[in-house]
């Protein structure tokens, strides 16, 4: 076999913003309830430890006692875990906990955490340990399953916040879900709330290949060509056994035709359906089935350099914020835009 030819660096410049309507909202709620909890957390994507941290969540954390939760470790490289753990008490001086929300792993610890947390509530005859606990991070990130796995093995009960494989499952903060008796832990389950505008292309890549971003709005084929590219970077080739490919490439326009033979994804005419062989890679990454990647450089200075506020450049801070500001204010002329056409139906409707 010829030693393979891979690029070294992707080529992308193309921005991604996805802010709907209800993660401001969201956000706003979140900002509203936080005065009834006592700790934040927030959960990120083990598999994008620097790319899933979303600046919006600092000033709602920063005032509580806050908790940092990677799940989907089961996802992620074995080594994610340690070198993140590290980088983060040295850089950051704060305590993350890994999980797998779908295999209850390490949950014990975020129960333990959260019940040194209780504080006295109630009268003074029937005083209750309470912990009022507040879940907020991006979208698609296991947030619910979280809850019900904290609800699973706390009060041996079923599942109460409903999830799913796509972005968007949770829309608005509801009410408590109980988690534990004694003390008393409730959790608020919250909308994911997606980075304003994510200077970075690639980073906003990674997000997209996690599924934080909903599939319509990103470009499958590129992220499918950055997967392939993040594959021969790992120089792991097992793409070719999994989907019966002759040379490994490093060519998106020779991989994808070939996956889409292997799947047999055929267009009308005959052609090949490239969007289908992306999506169904894309979807083969999520599942854990070409193995465990971490899309983030955890090699420990590239660790420091993202985590030590110093090396965050001035003037892309102002850019995000000015551009956060813009995307805001577009955001919520088109959720009056988007009111005042509900109204305009309904009245329509009452009309006729
Ligand atoms: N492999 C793996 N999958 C997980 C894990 N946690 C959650 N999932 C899956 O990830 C998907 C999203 O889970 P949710 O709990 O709905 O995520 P969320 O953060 O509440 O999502 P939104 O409400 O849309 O913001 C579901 O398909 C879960 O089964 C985990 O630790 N490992
Ligand atoms: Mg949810």
């Amino acid at each position: 076999m010829n030693p393979l030819k891979v690029r070294n660096a992707f080529a992308y410049d193309k921005i991604i913003n996805w802010f709907p309507g209800h993660m401001a909202k969201g956000l706003r709620l979140i900002t509203e309830k936080l005065n009834a909890v006592q700790v934040v957390i927030e959960v990120r994507d083990a598999r994008i430890p620097i790319s899933s941290i979303n600046h919006k969540f600092e000033p709602i954390a920063q005032r509580k006692d806050r908790l940092i939760v990677y799940n989907k470790t089961d996802l992620a490289h074995p080594a994610t875990e340690q070198a993140v753990v590290k980088a983060f008490k040295q850089y950051k001086r704060q305590e993350v906990v890994f999980t797998n929300a779908n295999e209850d792993l390490n949950i014990k610890r975020i129960i333990s955490y959260l019940a040194k947390k209780a504080k006295a509530t109630g009268t003074a005859a029937e005083k209750e340990l309470t912990t009022t606990v507040m879940v907020v991070g991006m979208p698609n990130v296991g947030k619910s399953s979280l809850i019900n796995s904290l609800r699973r093995i706390g009060i041996k009960k079923g599942k109460a916040a409903p999830t799913g494989a796509i972005p968007g499952i949770t829309r608005t903060v509801a009410g408590t879900i109980k988690v534990l008796d004694s003390p008393k832990i409730y959790l608020i389950d919250t909308p994911g709330v997606m980075i304003p505008h994510i200077a970075d292309p690639i980073s906003a890549i990674k997000v997209a290949l996690t599924g934080a971003i909903s599939d319509h709005l990103s470009d499958e084929e590129v992220i499918a060509d950055y997967l392939l590219f993040q594959l021969n970077q790992a120089q792991d080739y097992s793409y070719m056994k999994l989907y019966n490919i002759q040379e490994p490439t490093d060519d998106i326009k020779v991989f994808l035709p070939q996956v889409a033979k292997y799947i047999g994804a055929l267009k009308r005419g005959g052609e090949y359906n490239l969007a289908a062989a992306a999506q169904f890679l894309i979807k083969q990454y999520r599942l854990g089935k070409l193995g465990r990647y971490t899309l983030d450089d955890i090699r420990p200075e590239a660790l420091e350099r993202s985590l030590t506020e110093e090396s965050l450049d001035p003037i892309s801070r102002r850019q995000q914020k000015k551009a956060d500001k813009i995307e805001e204010r577009k955001q919520k002329r088109l959720e009056i835009q988007r009111r005042i056409a509900e109204r305009e139906k309904a009245n329509l409707e009452d009309n006729m």
